[in-house]
């Protein structure tokens, strides 16, 4: 075999020494003593402030309740919250004692909840009493307080324990323990480039890497300080708003202004009442900025930054947003849960910047590599040659919970993580995302994996088979539609699926139409042929 050249593209910036030697927590933590009374959580709602010092001294706290409540090195905490003090705390507490945080969706179904509960085998959840009910219907043979103890942080319901069990425990009483850079401390779940949601296995090094890739070094790719004030409404659960939100402010000593939840006016109100610097957002949210009018009668000239990613966002919606914000630079993240997350950034975020394009996804972040392969080949690509965007570095997950099949066929056994996602990069060493090869559906930025939706559908009694695919969509992105073979005889209506589905999956997971068919289309091998389907879309 001739040897073949890889072309491998790297960060216009220099490499920089990281400390990935420290947990975490350590890491975040590590000049603390510069910004101790700074405010660090801002819970927008409550008009309440905590400063690093109290957030990290309340992180202790709970660090100890963890340990009294018998919480180990090693041991899963389910964190079933909107975006809260609470979250934070609790994420840091259990970093602290080398346990590891599975974030999970709040409104998800209880189906959704258990199903993610019992792959990550966890001890404790911690949410809110209104969500405490799911936990009890669903009769998967778990039983709440004894099995696992959950923890509200309102008012308990029966059997289950406050908050104040945590954040009052004594300091002191916090464990010591020795955590090494591969141990875990993240376990979010993604379906990858297939199948069903799979916990993914993100360590102490991958995500002190990927935050020092992002806000390290003399010249940072995201420059953030001291004096910044970041939008957190993107649910802390998702790893966008974890990572380049919460973990990169709390590096940098930043302002975190935490929402519960979006709703254009609070969150307009919120950005003047407290200065906004830095905004991180999805494209919807851009969408909402640019178009609603609301936006005239608030003052946004504090925001110098607005960082759009999880999802495609197109070069007009990115215009129409700067005439909103014309003092502010617009740029692009694009990650991917797996790659631990962020694959590369805007480079007009530098603290030296450099000129950027609108509609690109900014360049590979720094100590990494990345690479593009012809998804049929192989074969390495060089500039401006489109192909599958692959990524190698210190970052990326560890691999899959449970999962050695579905981790071997993402990351090869030169490193190199597979996306799925379809790009190329230009003389600029800009980034171009065009396609996605993998099954991947995203609604607003939220995860669809088709083959949940193909499960739930094809267990329906008068369902013989059914594949699920996107739709574009201009406010969410793209909607989740079926193709659905009915078996012989049942006369089945679309509105009846469409039910069939609403009632076990959280609302962005619903299908927006149902198309009857006789036969599902697929490859000699039994695979789903998606590109036909969704070629019959777009002719549609
Ligand atoms: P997951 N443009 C286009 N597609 C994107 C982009 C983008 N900017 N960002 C993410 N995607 C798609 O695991 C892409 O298909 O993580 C990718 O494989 O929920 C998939 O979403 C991954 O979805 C950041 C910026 C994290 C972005 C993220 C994204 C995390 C989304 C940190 O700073």
């Amino acid at each position: 075999q001739i040897p073949q050249t890889t072309h491998v593209f790297k960060s216009k910036l220099p490499d920089i020494p990281i400390s990935n030697h420290l947990s975490l927590h350590d890491y975040c933590f590590q000049n603390l003593s510069q910004f101790a009374d700074r405010p660090c959580l801002i819970v927008g709602s409550a008009s309440k402030t905590y400063t690093y010092a109290q957030t990290y001294l309340i992180s202790r706290k709970i660090a100890a309740g963890f340990s009294n409540l018998g919480i180990r090195k090693g041991d899963v905490v389910m964190i079933l919250l909107q975006n809260s003090a609470e979250f934070v705390l609790s994420f840091l507490a259990a970093s602290m004692v080398g346990a590891v945080a599975t974030t999970a969706n709040p409104f998800y179904t209880a189906a959704e909840i258990f199903k993610q509960f019992t792959a990550s085998k966890a001890k404790l959840i911690i949410t809110q009493a209104m969500y405490v009910e799911k936990l009890r219907s669903h009769d998967a043979g778990w039983s709440l307080g004894e099995d696992f103890k959950v923890v509200t942080v309102d008012d308990p319901p029966e059997n289950c324990l406050h908050f104040s069990v945590l954040s009052e425990a004594n300091e002191s009483d916090a464990p010591e323990v020795e955590i090494h850079p591969d141990d875990a401390v993240a376990l979010p779940f993604s379906s990858g480039t297939t199948g069903l949601p799979k916990g993914v296995i993100l360590t102490h090094k991958s995500l002190t890497t990927s935050v020092a890739q992002q806000v390290d070094g003399e010249n940072p790719n995201l420059y953030l300080t001291t004096e910044d004030v970041l939008l957190c409404v993107l649910p802390l659960f998702h790893i966008f708003s974890l990572n380049s939100v919460l973990l990169c402010a709390l590096r940098a000593g930043s302002g975190v202004l935490l929402m519960q939840k979006f709703e254009i006016g609070t969150l307009l109100e919120l950005i003047q009442r407290y200065r906004v610097s830095v905004a991180m957002v999805v494209p919807p949210l851009v969408l909402a900025l640019a178009k609603n009018p609301m936006v005239a009668n608030f003052d946004l000239s504090s925001i110098r930054l607005v960082l759009s990613g999880a999802a495609p966002l197109g070069k007009e919606l990115e215009e129409a947003l700067h005439s909103r914000v014309p003092h502010a630079v617009l740029g692009q993240g694009y990650g991917m849960t797996e790659a631990g997350p962020v694959l590369s950034m805007c480079l007009g975020f530098a603290k030296q910047p450099f000129p950027t394009k609108s509609g690109s996804c900014g360049t590979v972040v720094r100590n990494a590599e990345l690479k593009v392969v012809d998804p049929e080949t192989g074969r390495s690509l060089g500039y401006n040659q489109p192909g599958e965007i692959c990524i190698r570095g210190l970052q990326i997950m560890k691999g899959y919970l449970n999962d050695d099949q579905a981790t071997a066929s993402t990351i090869d056994a030169e490193g190199w993580l597979h996306t799925g996602d379809v790009g190329y990069v230009d003389d600029d060493d800009e980034i171009f995302i065009v396609d996605r090869v993998k099954e991947l559906i995203k609604f607003k930025g939220f995860q669809v994996p088709p083959a949940e939706l193909e499960g739930l559908l094809v267990s329906h009694p008068s369902i013989a088979d059914a594949a699920v695919v996107p739709q574009k969509d201009v406010v969410a992105g793209e909607l989740p539609v079926a193709f659905v073979v009915r078996s012989n005889g049942f006369d089945l209506t679309e509105e009846a699926v469409k039910e069939f589905i609403a009632k076990q999956v959280v609302f962005y997971k619903r299908l927006h139409k149902v198309y009857f068919v006789h036969a599902i289309p697929k490859s000699p091998s039994g695979k789903i042929l998606r590109k036909d389907l969704r070629a019959k879309l777009e002719a549609a």
